[in-house]
């Protein structure tokens, strides 16, 4: 069912005669909104950087090189910022601002499944619809401790390899994940979503999203910052020191407005850079 139901019913509710019959001339004009409807509108497009490439910023492994370093790097990349050989840019967030109805609120479920694996978290940028669960584990053999800021805050320790542990994001916003296992370059940026016209752009910077219904909305790219702007003191649970652990810019978007009908596919190309 759509996901704008919950604002049907809503109309609803005074129960007079009269708004008896407002309320079914009304659910007859929301009809065409409420049920999902084969919407052919698909917003498709990339996400392209302009300008000098930023360094990647990269810290020492300083703690499990057994398990964080199995290839001997002595550094593990902050994956802030990934652009492909074409100059795409992965792990942005293209999403649609002003838009009230649609389809039901159904994301790809790789992104709530979170992986802690050579210490790393995979994926990097998790994507939940609101009220859904966050799936997470530990591949490695090594105490990890999710620590969760912003929307949602946990700290949920992973004793246990392949020890899977859920939580239900209730609300909506962006999540910073860190580790509280002292393994201070592992990040993680979520966003619990309220409504499902939202994508993760791949390695080539590309994205789609469809089933839109035809309108006018703004379209917006969101990246989680990547420039280091210094370090924070974080507590390592098992020993018992404080660590320093990096911290970043904020987020940037960009935004455009997009019309979508059901007879072509509208496209939308973003170009971003440091600004
Ligand atoms: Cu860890």
């Amino acid at each position: 069912m759509g996901w704008s139901y919950s604002a049907f019913f809503h109309h609803l509710r005074p129960l007079s005669p009269t708004s008896i019959v407002e309320a079914i001339a009304e659910f007859y004009k929301n009809l065409s909104r409420i049920v999902p409807l084969n919407w052919k509108g698909t917003i498709s497009g990339t996400v392209k950087w302009s300008g000098p490439v930023p360094r990647r910023l990269a810290v020492s492994i300083n703690k499990d090189p057994q398990i964080c370093d199995p290839k001997s790097k002595k550094t593990a990349d902050l994956e802030r910022l990934i652009l492909g050989p074409e100059g795409g840019v992965a792990n942005t967030i293209v999403y649609l601002n002003n838009i009230s109805a649609g389809k039901p609120l159904l994301l790809p479920e790789q992104r709530r499944h979170l992986d802690q694996k050579q210490c790393h978290y995979i994926p990097h940028i998790l994507l939940v619809p609101q009220n859904a669960a966050l799936s997470m584990q530990s591949s490695d053999a090594t105490l990890h401790t999710v620590h969760m800021d912003g929307a949602a805050t946990f700290n949920l320790p992973f004793p246990f390899v392949n020890r899977v542990t859920t939580r239900t994001m209730s609300t909506p916003g962006l999540v910073h994940l860190r580790c509280n296992g002292g393994h201070v370059w592992m990040n993680a940026e979520m966003m619990v979503v309220p409504h499902p016209y939202y994508a993760v752009t791949d390695e080539s910077g590309r994205f789609e999203l469809t089933a839109v219904p035809p309108g006018t909305y703004q379209i917006v790219a969101w990246h989680e910052g990547w420039v280091l702007t210094g370090k924070e003191k974080a507590y390592d649970v098992l020993t018992e020191r404080t660590v320093q652990r990096p911290i970043f810019n904020e987020p940037k978007s960009w935004e455009k407005p997009v019309t979508v009908n059901a007879s072509q596919p509208s496209v939308v190309n973003f170009l971003i850079s440091t600004k």
